[in-house]
């Protein structure tokens, strides 16, 4: 195996022989395969779309699923690849029909013949890996490599957003095209650069149908305290980041007794009104993803996992955790929709056997729901506070949290912040410092929590919306973009940031194993990418 796209990567290099994350070599194998073929169905969908042809809806989510379903720590079950893998070779062969006879040159990912026994897709995998061809430019490689990546993290925002009812064509249209583009031996680094900021556009319209269906659906989050401490009596905790399942489980446990509890990424539901209307959603449990195994370990209720970030489930809790969407583990209880509805019964019904908390904790809050609306009503007071001298600086804390070491830099960058600056965060890195009492400016927490890591798009908003205010670019405002990132949703937002010219950003822990030095200095040179320092140096250069 040779898996190196997420940052806790073995050695800074690659997973070669299995993954940090748990995965098996045999897993990644069927995995490269399954973009492997996603690249010959893009060559195919690419074509047809050049001829002003349609995509059909059922293609479309298949290639938005299962590159989600590749992304890190969402699905470790080879059965499951297996049945994805098939289900695209007929998407592929039905393409391959449509376009009768290519002109040029045709890639071997659009005439590969997928074999019919997992046995089989395993030992063809080794056509598939990343480094295969040793002949390739290494830094075509590293770009077309960050294009996928960028594509596995839009398939979370496309899926979420479908999953509510919205879809756009462009944004669909363009995994074929940007598949595609990763088998064009024509397009050099020139070329695969302009299609990476293409990108990073095409990115921004799909968290923005994603926001428009989060707070079309649910409402605009507003501020809300959440309960960090448990209550006595049955529970469910829910993970990831899946709003639409949330309210199903909300619905089906309504009355029976049963506290819902969020985990990690889920947080931020709590600031949506049609989510929060309901008492039994009770608190957030735990920290990010990276403690689930001591988390979870012997927990009396159950867990439900509707994304990312899935780990290896501890014998203690394996007859209690379940998986639904694309998220999945071998011999992990699956919960399938069946006709636009999924039945929690079996899970409800074993939360209610494991009895619960048997007590009430005092309680203990912490603040959400911070979004654009939110945030953007407060407008004026935070221009009036720049203006006046209350307020020096922004800190925009964003991204994941993880398991290595080196990350202990982002508690200490917010706890040295000053007084008179504001954090805003997105996504799960803010559990190293969000129960942290940060003080408030006026009437505003100094730390605004803007929601999941697919509320980056808020985030954008109020920078746009704040440099409007000031009569500036966000470049020249008094804000820094300070990213910890984990995994390929953090490079579509990285994408989406470089491609609206905002300059400046810093990134940590480390920097990716599939940048290459070259492409590394175009990141340095034409955006001032900066890599992070320790928390004293980088806040000295930053306010001066
Ligand atoms: Fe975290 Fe995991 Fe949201 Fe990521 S839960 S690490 S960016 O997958 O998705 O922030
Ligand atoms: Fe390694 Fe990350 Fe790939 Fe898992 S997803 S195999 S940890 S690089």
């Amino acid at each position: 195996m040779f898996c190196y796209q997420c940052e806790q990567t073995a050695g800074g290099k690659a997973c070669t022989s299995m993954g940090v994350c748990g995965k098996t070599p045999e897993v990644s194998g069927l995995q490269d395969l399954l973009i492997y073929q996603l690249k010959g169905i893009g060559f195919y969908g690419s074509k047809l779309l050049d001829q002003g042809k349609k995509i059909n809806a059922r293609v479309q989510n298949f290639v938005i699923d299962t590159a989600f379903s590749t992304l890190t720590n969402v699905n470790f079950d080879d059965e499951r690849f297996a049945e994805f893998l098939k289900e695209g070779a007929a998407i592929k062969a039905e393409l391959k029909a449509e376009l009768g006879d290519v002109e040029g040159k045709v890639p071997a990912e659009a005439t590969y013949i997928l074999p019919g026994t997992l046995d089989e897709m395993i030992r063809d995998s080794k056509i598939a890996g990343i480094m295969v061809d040793d002949t390739l430019n290494e830094d075509v490689r590293s770009l077309r490599e960050m294009l996928i990546y960028g594509l596995k993290g839009m398939a979370a925002y496309a899926h979420h957003a479908f999953v509510l009812g919205s879809a756009d064509e462009e944004v669909n249209n363009y995994f074929f095209k940007a598949f595609g583009a990763t088998v064009n031996d024509d397009l050099g680094v020139a070329e695969l650069l302009d299609i990476l900021m293409e990108f990073g556009g095409v990115n921004l319209k799909c968290m923005a149908l994603l926001d428009s269906a989060n707070t079309g659906t649910y409402g605009h989050p507003t501020p809300t305290a959440v309960n960090i401490n448990n209550k006595k009596g049955p529970f469910i905790v829910i993970s990831g980041h899946d709003l639409h399942d949330l309210k199903e489980l909300l619905e089906q446990t309504e009355g029976k007794g049963v506290n819902i509890y969020t985990h990690g990424e889920m947080l931020p539901a709590h600031g949506y009104p049609e989510l929060n209307k309901y008492p039994h959603l009770v608190g957030n449990f735990g920290g990010a993803w990276q403690d689930q195994q001591k988390e979870f370990d012997g927990l009396p209720g159950c867990i439900l996992m509707t994304t990312n970030c899935l780990q290896k489930p501890k014998a203690s809790y394996a007859d209690r955790i379940y998986s639904t969407s694309v998220v999945g583990f071998p011999e992990m209880q699956h919960i399938e929709e069946v006709d636009g509805k999924k039945d929690f019964t079996a899970m409800i019904e074993k939360a209610i056997e494991l009895g619960g908390f048997t007590e009430d904790e005092e309680v203990k809050e912490i603040m959400t729901g911070f979004g654009h609306n939110a945030t953007l009503s407060h407008a004026e007071t935070i221009v009036g506070a720049v203006k006046d001298g209350l307020i020096r600086h922004f800190f925009l804390i964003g991204g994941c949290d993880g398991a290595k070491s080196g990350r202990n830099y982002y508690t200490e960058i917010a706890e040295k912040t000053p007084a008179d600056t504001v954090i805003l965060t997105v996504a799960c890195g803010k559990f190293r410092f969000n129960k942290l009492d940060h003080g408030n400016i006026g009437p505003l927490p100094r730390l605004l929590d803007v929601g999941q890591c697919n509320d980056s798009y808020s985030a954008i908003r109020i920078a746009v919306a704040l440099a409007e205010a000031f009569e500036c670019g966000v470049n020249d405002l008094p804000l820094s973009i300070i990213l910890s990132w984990y995994e390929q949703k953090a490079v579509c937002i990285l994408l989406t940031l470089l491609s609206l010219g905002i300059k400046n950003i810093h990134i940590g822990p480390s920097l990716p194993a599939f940048v290459s030095p070259n492409v590394l200095n175009v990141l340095v040179e034409q955006f001032a990418v900066k890599p992070i320092s320790t928390p004293d140096e980088d806040l000295k250069a930053i306010l001066g």
